[in-house]
């Protein structure tokens, strides 16, 4: 039998010499691990002789401590008499949130997507909002992801006999009833208890596809578990700077089942994304005194900063081939935004591109993917057959609507991606908001491509839009709010003793 740890004998490794945690009722020896976690000792530290599981667990995988720490260090299972709560503060802040959650509106008045960012902007964490909602820099491309599509106008035909319309689209030769794909975003956890499993039951429920990102709170198993018998899943990767890894986790995505892989291109650094980072300047006032002044904590981290180092940044159109010898899965990249790439991209043989710009949080004043895609698509054109059933051009970022949709598709799209989106629904409402999301997309597929006479997704054309302004900056071009708030205006002529 083995012999369980009390919670006295954890409380006595707790500093920087010797320091145990206690994680989902495990005992963990972290002292060596201390200068190599991504998010820094100091937060380790916090929890040094204690249960860390609480704040553990919106931002790590079940198994990330399992399998990142030697064997060795696994020191056996806690006695649960004997351990003493961390009895988690209930703020003034926490208060106020619990009543805004009790006072949510009813599902049934929610009417479009931007209703669940409402909400869960009023009820999130200030740390998960700040997390979810920020972009990079100036925040400018974010606004011009939404800007874009309504510099597109519709030009309807009439007269067509829109009876049935049918908006059910083939993705990557997976059946899907939606043209549009749930995008990986992470830490779910951040938003709610059940995190991305509310996305992957709800995509089961009606049909259609969620990516599951490598940075999921829940882990890879638990997603692919919760998902019915048949499911399609995509899976989003971001390469590790130990490519052992990343083929094995390739390898297991594939061998459970994983249609596809979207090998993401456009962050070989993290985007500073300032909501985010400001959050963390607030948290380390309040935080533990330890290990004050030491030179590893990074200050200047929000969440996902912190989290961020094994990303490789060396990742290079070299290795493609090794992708492809390491699965037959078919590979897409996630994050191109010129016709320049998107050749290259065709030439190197890959299935398809993402055209985003990661929901506005990485090179900020890259244009939209919508704008991108008229380019790219006129470019891909040249090249050889068009729509080409070999290579699929994806679209992401600011959209919020079914008409988005259906300009990005008019366009060339193959699908689209929504992130943001279903993250808030479910932030907000748990499984219940996603399902509501998806009803809400398919009320407005159905009353947008009855009135563009577009009966079914083969029918939407070029000519249904007008994109002539798309290329145009001058009208909607994004405030830049910051810079605004602290410009003082110059003054007029002032009358005497006015
Ligand atoms: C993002 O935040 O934009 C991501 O893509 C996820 C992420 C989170 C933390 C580190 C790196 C990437």
């Amino acid at each position: 039998m083995t012999t369980l740890i009390s919670g006295q004998t954890v409380a006595e490794h707790a500093n920087r010499d010797s320091c145990w945690i206690i994680v989902h009722s495990k005992v963990y020896d972290v002292t060596e691990f201390l200068d190599e976690h991504p998010g820094g000792s100091k937060i380790i530290l916090k929890y040094a002789g204690k249960d860390a599981t609480e704040a553990y667990e919106p931002i790590h995988p079940p198994d990330a401590i399992t399998t990142n720490l030697p064997i060795e260090k696994h020191i056996g299972a806690v006695d649960p008499n004997t351990i003493v709560k961390v009895v988690k503060e209930v703020t003034e802040a926490d208060k106020r949130r619990q009543a805004l959650m009790a006072a949510r509106p009813p599902l049934d008045e929610i009417l479009n997507l931007h209703d669940f960012e409402a909400v869960a902007k009023t009820i999130l964490p200030d740390k998960a909002w700040a997390y979810y909602s920020s972009a990079s820099d100036d925040e400018i491309t974010i606004r011009e992801n939404r800007a874009a599509y309504q510099r597109i106008w519709f030009r309807p035909r009439i007269l067509r006999d829109v009876t049935h319309v049918d908006w059910s689209a083939t993705i990557l030769g997976q059946r899907s009833s939606l043209p549009v794909y749930i995008s990986a975003t992470a830490l779910g956890k951040l938003g709610h208890p059940d995190g991305e499993l509310n996305l992957t039951r709800a995509a089961g429920k009606h049909g259609v596809i969620q990516m599951i990102p490598t940075l999921a709170s829940c882990s890879f198993d638990e997603i692919v578990d919760a998902a019915q018998p048949g499911q399609p899943l995509f899976l989003q990767l971001y390469v590790n700077r130990d490519r052992e890894i990343t083929k094995r986790y390739v390898q297991h995505a594939e061998k459970r089942g994983v249609k596809a892989l979207f090998i993401t291109v456009d962050a070989p650094q993290l985007g500073r994304r300032e909501k985010d980072m400001r959050m963390k300047f607030v948290d380390d006032g309040a935080g533990a005194k330890v290990q004050e002044g030491q030179s590893d904590v990074k200050k200047d981290q929000g969440v996902a900063r912190a989290i961020s180092s094994f990303i490789d940044p060396s990742l290079s159109w070299k290795d493609i081939p090794w992708f492809r010898s390491v699965t037959n899965m078919p590979i897409i990249l996630k994050g191109v935004a010129t016709p320049e790439d998107a050749i290259l991209a065709l030439e190197a043989g890959v299935q398809g591109i993402v055209l985003s710009n990661h929901g506005g949080r990485q090179l900020d004043t890259s244009r939209s993917g919508l704008e991108n895609l008229v380019d790219i698509v006129a470019a891909l054109k040249q090249r050889g057959p068009w729509p080409n059933p070999n290579f699929s051009v994806f679209v992401d970022g600011g959209v919020r609507r079914a008409s988005d949709v259906l300009k990005a598709l008019a366009l060339g799209a193959s699908a689209v991606g929504i992130g943001r989106g279903f993250l808030y629904a479910f932030s907000s409402y748990g499984q219940d908001g996603v399902e509501k999301a998806i009803q809400i997309l398919r009320d407005e597929f159905e009353m947008n491509m009855r009135l563009l006479g577009a009966r079914n997704l083969g029918e939407l054309v070029p000519e249904m839009v007008d994109a002539s302004a798309l290329h145009s900056h001058a009208g909607l071009t994004p405030n830049d709010n910051l810079y605004s708030s602290t410009y003082q205006p110059l003054r007029l002529a002032e009358f005497k003793n006015a």
